[in-house]
């Protein structure tokens, strides 16, 4: 029996793994075990023997199950240990840096553009890029046979073969925007209108798609007078400094009268300065909204007047933060993209100065 004990004893405590102990444990205490067997044989002894064998034996079995059972308990926590110590993290450590992406200076303006707008009371309004050509055209006081129409560069989508219906365009201005507006709120109003546009031209100064915004403010006695004020109201704040305005006489065919806008600005060595100087640079086009056009968003215009302006935000974008090639705008040149972007919690606010 000791030689039993040591036996056991020794190799559980040398078992390398769970299925080491099984082994010993089949081996020792098992239905077949070497333990088992003996205590078969109990049987065969003569009752003084037995009496000194059965307890002594019963005692070996306790102890070794106990001792497999302590190992079992050891091999886990070892195993523990083992993967604690591979899956250790120094969580103190700081984190990696990350590359964040940039605010595109078109959304950025486009921001600006908005803050400065709605503290005059101006709401947004949006529309679909692709129009009718009724909502493009008719609607602005452009018939099919305007000059306006040619000029423009129109995209045309595809219309199934047979089918007459005048194709949809992608649109020209944002114009369309004001007319459903007009349609769907009435008057009085006042709206701008941020987004894109399509042109089918493209060269140093001009892309097939760019982006403007458009504003419109109708009531019973709107005048020419009240669009100098906002316009100069708006320079100035978006350039953070006086700006003075230029009104030239011009023709559109959705404003009467129109006029075209100068803003004040300075040449020096190559680089344009807005709000100084004697020179003027074209930024704008306006007028007060043609009779027709009242007529076409369903507004009276012997009840209803006011103006209408439009202006490329690319261009603003450009001359503000001195931005010298339009076309890098839309190339998606992440190097461009980090050097004239803007900082995602650098929100623009009146209060906050728009200017960096
Ligand atoms: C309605 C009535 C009138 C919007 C206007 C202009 C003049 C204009 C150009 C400036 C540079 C477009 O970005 S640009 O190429 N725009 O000259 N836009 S008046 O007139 C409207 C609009 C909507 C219902």
């Amino acid at each position: 029996m000791d030689e039993l004990r040591t036996k056991y004893l020794d190799a559980i405590a040398a078992a390398a793994d769970e299925a080491a102990l099984e082994e010993l444990r089949v081996q020792a205490v098992g239905k077949k075990g070497e333990v088992s067997l003996k205590m078969r044989e109990l049987g065969k002894m003569t009752p003084e023997e037995r009496q000194v064998a059965g307890p002594a034996l019963n005692a070996l079995k306790n102890e070794i199950n106990s001792a497999l059972a302590a190992k079992k308990v050891a091999l886990a926590d070892a195993a523990l240990d083992a993967r604690l110590a591979t899956e250790w993290l120094d969580v103190t450590l700081p984190a990696r840096n990350r590359r964040v992406g940039t605010i595109h200076p078109i959304s950025q303006v486009t921001e600006e553009v908005t803050a400065i707008f709605a503290d005059m009371g101006f709401a947004v309004a949006e529309g679909p890029q692709i129009e009718t050509d009724w909502y493009n055209f008719d609607a602005l006081n452009i018939p099919g046979h305007h000059p306006a129409r040619a000029e423009m560069d129109t995209f045309y989508t595809h219309r199934a073969e047979g089918d007459e219906r005048p194709p949809h365009v992608l649109r020209t201005h944002t114009s369309p925007v004001q007319i459903r507006s007009m349609e769907k709120t009435g008057a009085p109003i006042r709206i701008i209108c941020p987004g894109r546009v399509y042109r089918a031209d493209y060269d140093q100064t001009h892309t097939p798609m760019f982006h403007q915004v458009e504003g419109l403010a109708l009531g019973k006695d709107i005048s020419m007078a009240n669009l100098k004020w906002v316009l100069e109201e708006f320079f100035s704040a978006f350039f953070g400094t006086d700006v003075k305005t230029r009104f030239r006489a011009s023709h559109f065919p959705f404003t009467e009268p129109s006029a075209e806008v100068d803003i004040q600005c300075s040449w020096e060595g190559g680089t344009v300065k807005v709000g100084e100087g004697d020179d003027w640079l074209e930024v704008l086009g306006s007028g007060m909204v043609h009779p027709n056009v009242l007529k076409a968003g369903g507004i009276d215009p012997d009840e209803y007047q006011g103006f209408a302006f439009g202006m490329g935000i690319d261009r603003l974008a450009m001359l503000k933060y001195g931005i010298p090639d339009l076309r890098a705008f839309f190339d998606s040149d992440l190097r461009w993209l980090r050097h004239y972007g803007f900082a995602s919690l650098d929100q623009p606010t009146l209060h906050g100065g728009l200017n960096r």
